[in-house]
């Protein structure tokens, strides 16, 4: 990339400028560049220094708790071999939470407590806020969370949200058509999806869409995190704690694994969940998520059709307080994740990489970290966890999405309460 087309595309970090004059506005800065193994690459006091050593080097916060296979926590420290740089497209966002690309190469970017959906050029300018966005409940984990584009119809996004309701609030799905040029807009918005039952709680909604390969849709949600809630993780006739599919309408799928069961919501996909953010499909289309666990127990999963994956009954961490919460970490008829952390990475998005940007990175999965301020690196074979990598550490970010792009390259957001970044990875070309 020649200095004048970063120029062009308004790129403010690019290590491929380095030999270009500097810019006196905006100086490189070694630190904002990022490069691979055996050249530079930067890392933590967190990650281990040793080829082939696990990527945490922290103690456990619960010693006690044994793996059930080997691999499922821990697993080699692996380093990315390509170089790669990190341009910030945007900044300025408050507490951007997803972000979609458009067919024409902009994008929409949530921002939660404010309730907006920014429409940004593809160089990152801010052209215009979309109106039509209903009222949202804007409070700690809540606000509007994830848009989604249709897959079928690239004139319908999808968005989910804390929804402000009589007694409390809860998560609800709509979908609208994106219309407008100067000013865009909502339209025709309609509701399609509301998390029942209405509780009194400020987090663990949950709020992950993903459309399956038969235009059906998945919708993540959480437990709410008060006691009241978390116990609903487990029953059927709550949504709270669960997976949700249903049609792009609204409809409930006859498929559905509980569909006819006495009693239970015939949305629910699978249950015992605490609190999913991160949700993708593999090469074979099989859904996978990155699960926010209590304390010591964040938890990568393999979702099957009408499975119960075992909260908050077994697992692998502790309450904050340090007071125990499972009775065990296995038991019959209840799912193992593929991978737990602990101590934990605050899982905020999860991306399995399809692109040909990055041969090295083909179905790698890339999982945004909060607390642990990272872009967190999964190699997976036989739907184990052979390798796991810490990138963008020197960045002190917390990062809240992790999408990739068409053109391959990966999209990142950044979690700030006014800077919010939209920051780019694209391979360094020579
Ligand atoms: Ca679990």
């Amino acid at each position: 990339m020649s200095f004048k087309t970063c120029a062009i595309v308004g790129v403010l970090l690019c290590a491929a400028c380095q030999h270009a004059p500097p810019n006196p506005h905006q100086p490189l800065q070694k630190a904002d560049v990022v490069e691979a193994d055996g050249k530079g690459q930067s890392t933590s006091a967190r990650v281990g220094p040793t080829k082939g050593a696990p990527v945490e080097t922290a103690p456990p916060n619960v010693p006690g708790n044994q793996p059930a296979f080997p691999q499922q926590t821990r697993a080699p420290g692996v380093r990315t071999q390509h170089r790669f740089v990190v341009q910030r497209i945007a900044g300025g966002l408050k507490l951007p939470w997803a972000l979609e690309f458009l067919p024409d190469g902009r994008l929409l970017v949530t921002e939660k407590h404010a309730g907006k959906l920014a429409l940004l050029a593809a160089d990152g300018r801010r052209l215009a806020d979309v109106s039509g966005v209903p009222k949202v409940d804007g409070r700690d984990q809540g606000g509007l969370l994830d848009v989604a584009l249709s897959p079928t119809d690239p004139e319908r996004v999808f968005i989910s949200y804390y929804e402000p309701r009589d007694g409390g609030n809860g998560l609800a799905v709509a979908s609208a058509r994106l219309v407008g040029g100067a000013a865009p807009k909502l339209d025709q918005l309609q509701v399609v999806f509301r998390m029942r039952p209405t509780l009194a709680s400020t987090m663990h909604a949950g709020g992950r869409l993903v459309f399956a390969p038969d235009g059906n849709l998945f919708i993540t949600l959480g437990e709410r995190s008060i006691l009241p809630g978390r116990v609903q993780a487990q029953d059927l006739a709550s949504d709270f704690g669960k997976l949700v599919r249903i049609r792009p309408n609204g409809e409930i799928p006859a498929d559905n694994p509980f569909v006819g069961t006495a009693g239970a919501r015939g949305e629910i996909w699978t249950l015992g969940h605490r609190n999913v953010l991160g949700a993708a499909l593999d090469g074979q289309k099989r859904l996978w998520v990155a699960e926010m666990g209590p304390r010591g127990g964040d938890e990568l999963n393999l979702i099957e059709r009408g499975k119960n994956y075992g909260w908050p009954t077994i697992g692998y961490g502790e309450e904050y307080s340090g007071a125990r919460i499972h009775q065990s970490t296995q038991a019959p008829g209840l799912e193992q994740p593929i991978y737990y952390w602990d101590p934990v990475i605050s899982p905020g998005a999860l991306l399995i990489y399809s692109g040909t940007l990055f041969p090295e990175w083909r179905n790698d999965f890339f999982i945004a970290g909060l607390s642990s301020k990272a872009l967190i690196r999964l190699v997976v074979e036989h739907d184990r966890v052979t390798g796991e990598e810490r990138l963008l550490t020197d960045r002190k970010s917390r990062i809240r999405d992790v999408a990739q792009a068409p053109d391959g390259s990966i999209y990142l957001l950044t979690d700030d309460d006014d800077d919010g970044e939209v920051l780019r990875l694209a391979p360094e070309e020579r």
